[in-house]
């Protein structure tokens, strides 16, 4: 079965960041979840500019920069500008007066644009979107933190996502206490890729390359 697996890099010992992303990337995973946040948007700082761009300049897989940030067309220039064309950048709708101009300046600085879902934001109201954005990332978790519990009411929006999404030609990626059983019924039905916290990756007592191997494994 073919899916893609991101390391959410807030989950990462910070101590040895180079280690963690050579680890990652000999272990197979795909790309490097990077997850900013301005303590506005929502109540937490997690990464920031200077992380996002030593993990840019030292990792060979792309990133997939998640933005949890008010206005990100205020400053987005600035994350475009140390980022690699075709990496991901994701914004979430209710944060910015005028989404599309800001998905526009992703897709003409060379990136992937996509939009980030909360588990209280329907569909219909980013419906226009989805017909510029090649990517998007359903919450199953409240933004701001890692280590959430999963909230099933998220699943029926995840059917209506992939109910039409060829036709408006985007792929679901699924962000939010991402465990092994949550893979084995999401990627048949056509989830794209996983970002991996705590629940299934980080704080384990086995190797990245063992747990990404064990997931490669599954029997679907
Ligand atoms: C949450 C953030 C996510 C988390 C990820 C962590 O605001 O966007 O990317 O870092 O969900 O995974 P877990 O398994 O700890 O929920
Ligand atoms: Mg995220």
């Amino acid at each position: 079965m073919d899916f893609e697996l991101m390391a959410s890099m807030m989950c990462a010992d910070y101590g040895n960041l180079e280690e963690e992303i050579n680890h990652l990337e000999t272990g197979g995973i795909d790309s490097f979840h990077i997850d900013i946040m301005d303590g506005r948007y929502v109540p937490n700082f997690a990464m920031s500019l200077n992380d996002m761009r030593y993990i840019a300049g030292s990792a060979k897989k792309p990133l997939d920069v998640h933005l949890m940030i008010e206005h990100p067309s205020n400053n987005i220039g600035l994350f475009l500008s140390n980022l690699r064309k075709g990496d991901t950048v994701y914004i979430h709708p209710e944060a910015e007066y005028h989404p599309s101009t800001t998905l526009q300046r992703i897709i003409d600085a060379g990136m992937i644009p996509g939009i980030a879902i909360n588990p209280g934001t329907s569909v219909e109201t980013v419906f226009e979107m989805l017909r510029i954005v090649k990517k998007v990332l359903v919450m199953s978790v409240n933004p701001g933190n890692a280590g959430q519990m999963y909230l099933p009411y998220v699943g029926k929006k995840i059917t209506k996502l992939l109910s039409i999404k060829e036709d408006m030609d985007f792929e679901l990626y699924w962000d939010g206490a991402c465990s092994a059983g949550r893979i084995l019924e999401y990627a048949p039905r056509g989830v794209k890729g996983f970002v991996l916290g705590t629940t299934l990756l980080f704080g384990k007592d086995k190797t990245y390359m063992e747990t990404l191997q064990n997931i490669r494994k599954l029997k679907f």
